[in-house]
């Protein structure tokens, strides 16, 4: 084996630890990565020999290149995803667990020499700012050039993670080998007490970019309990107001409903003098300030987005963005060397390349993309960025949204009373089921915080954190509750959605600041019917009506389901959130 190592970068706990997990996986060379931009091009050319990248046309799709994954590895998987606490109950009745040393020992013997006639790749990363106190290093060792050049837009990778992280051996462990890419030896496990990942059988974004949902979200959430911070699946933007005000707001929202989108909206034309700036678009670490607000951070470099449905009508920002330096994952390709996807700006081609490589033509009754194919691309392509994106304190948050998939039930906005309310609103988020992860899309599943795939830990201690929360903020960000999915009778979304979600933000704001007119409903406070901004904007009263409509027969109903939901934690479920349940039982009860 032969090692690649400029010595100055790495220190003592780094080193020992790539030699140890090089000792089993016995890979024929090691090779540090250092981030550089000759490293890039080197990559980016092995790959190309490899077959594991095809360069796209150059011309008009500078920098642009596809890989195609395995078809049995396209999304995250998350009945192969474990938290491996030392205790089950620790991980919680919503984690798949396996205890440690099984874990270990069971993943030792598909690491054992899986990456022979392979090279190692050593990358540091960090997620975060440099110098930020908000920042966490990561070192990931991968056998997968196309997991390096993704990790290298979506972190800050080489000596810049090195260099923060110093003589400290504080840092996440991230072993990834693709071994045979097996579902039957696919395995994502996390060990939190030991700051250590384990993932192997998938070069899927989800399960092999180890900075993001392993360390980013599940891993960080562990260490946000035990640090007193919370690390959180949410967009954050800034909002600019004509007064040329900006409220930062974050989101949370499952995976595949449109935090993109709404962290690159572009204001309606009806809308003029506002702005908006993308501080993230995927996950927020909150930490509280010296002024008792909660501050956001966006720990990753890069977007790492679905690309189905994006287009210069529902995302100008993103559209624009990727015509450059970006890496697609399974989309289809045209013969003159560029892309398309279903919801594409163009018609569906004539013919294309569909997302397995196979000839494709409209009649063919499938889709030419994968419904979860991907675009890798640097943060700072987008054009909305805000110039706070890297701002090592992050930015004050005024409000935080909670949203997801729901045709019915649940109204276009409305707000939470107080934090404890908005905590078990965010306890009891459901939304329908999309391609994001492997199995049925569609299906009303309960969705906390849009964290039930990513909470590293007991849910119902999360949720005790999150309550704590308000001890720790003297000025917490207002809860809100958003759907832009509630349909008619006739199936259809009543919401236009996208750039017109910015009304909706408008009120939120307005509210966040003392203002804004609202009714109080059992649910929480609804705006009035004069309320949100409809200059500009066609929808009848009528509409505007089911779109706010509180069914309180339905309510009663879920009542029963989130009670059910809720009884899987047992004595763990914090006195807070049964409280709000009781409250809520009882406002729907009175006239
Ligand atoms: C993602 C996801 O990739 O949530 O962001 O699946
Ligand atoms: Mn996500």
């Amino acid at each position: 084996m032969s090692t690649t190592t400029a010595a100055e970068m790495t220190n003592g706990a780094v080193d020992s630890w790539v030699n140890e997990v090089a000792k089993l996986c016995r890979p024929d060379d090691v090779v540090w990565c250092d981030g550089s931009e000759d490293e890039r091009e080197r990559l980016t050319q092995a790959a190309v020999r490899s077959g594991e990248l095809i360069p796209l046309n150059q011309g008009k799709l500078p920098g642009c290149y596809l890989h195609r994954s395995d078809p049995n590895d396209v999304a995250r998987t998350e009945h192969l995803t474990f938290v491996c606490t030392p205790q089950k109950d620790d991980a919680g009745p919503t984690n798949n667990w396996i205890a440690p040393a099984e874990a270990y020992n069971k993943l030792s013997k598909i690491y054992g020499g899986a990456m022979e006639g392979r090279t190692m790749y050593a990358v540091p990363f960090l997620m975060g700012s440099p110098g930020s106190r908000f920042s966490k290093v990561g070192i990931q060792v991968t056998d997968s050039i196309y997991v390096v050049l993704n990790m290298r837009l979506m972190t800050r990778m080489g000596k810049v993670a090195l260099e923060h992280l110093g003589g400290s051996d504080d840092f996440t462990r991230g072993l990834h080998a693709k071994a045979d890419l097996s579902v039957e030896r696919r395995y994502i496990c996390h060990f939190p007490q030991d700051n250590t990942i384990w993932s192997v059988g998938s070069g899927y974004g989800g399960n092999a970019l180890l900075g993001k949902k392993c360390l980013a979200l599940r891993i960080a959430s562990y260490l946000g309990r035990q640090e007193g911070w919370l690390a959180e699946h949410m967009l954050i933007v800034g909002v600019e107001s004509p007064d040329g005000e900006v409220t930062y707001i974050c989101g949370a929202f499952p995976s595949a409903c449109g935090k993109t989108n709404l962290a690159m909206l572009v204001p309606p034309k009806s809308m003029k003098g506002w702005k908006v700036h993308t501080v993230g678009e995927d996950i927020a670490w909150l930490r509280v300030g010296a002024d008792g607000r909660l501050w956001a951070i966006n720990p990753e470099a890069g977007f790492f987005g679905v690309v189905p449905g994006t287009s210069s009508k529902t995302n100008a920002n993103a559209t624009k963005m990727i015509q450059k330096n970006t890496i697609y994952t399974n989309v289809a390709m045209k013969p003159d060397g560029t892309v398309w996807w279903e919801g594409h700006d163009d018609p569906p081609p004539k013919q294309a390349t569909d997302w397995r490589g196979r000839p494709w033509t409209p009649d063919k009754g499938e889709p030419a993309a994968h419904p979860n194919s991907r675009f890798t691309v640097a943060a700072e392509q987008c054009q909305a960025i805000s110039p706070k994106w890297q701002d090592p304190e992050g930015v004050p948050i005024s409000a935080i949204l909670f949203g997801g998939r729901r045709q019915s039930l649940v109204p276009l906005v409305y707000e939470c009373f107080d934090w404890q309310h908005g905590t078990f609103l965010g306890a009891t988020l459901a939304s329908e089921t999309t391609a994001a992860a492997t199995g049925k899309v569609g299906v009303v599943r309960r969705d906390p915080m849009a964290m039930l795939p990513f909470c590293g830990y007991n849910m119902a201690d999360y949720w005790g954190h999150w309550l704590s929360m308000a001890k720790r903020a003297s000025k917490p960000p207002k809860i809100f509750r958003v759907n832009w999915f509630r349909r008619d009778g006739k199936g259809r979304f009543i919401w236009p959605g996208f750039g017109e979600n910015l009304r909706v933000l408008q009120w939120i704001i307005e509210r966040s600041k003392g203002a804004g007119k609202a009714e109080e409903t059992p649910i929480g406070y609804l705006p009035t019917p004069s309320a949100l901004n409809r200059n500009g904007l066609e929808m009848s009263d009528g509409a505007l009506k089911e779109l706010f409509a509180v069914d309180r027969e339905s309510w009663r109903a879920n009542l029963k389901s989130q009670a059910e939901f809720f009884e899987k934690f047992g004595d763990r479920l914090p006195a807070g959130i049964r409280e709000e349940q009781e409250a809520l039982a009882k406002r729907l009860k009175a006239k």
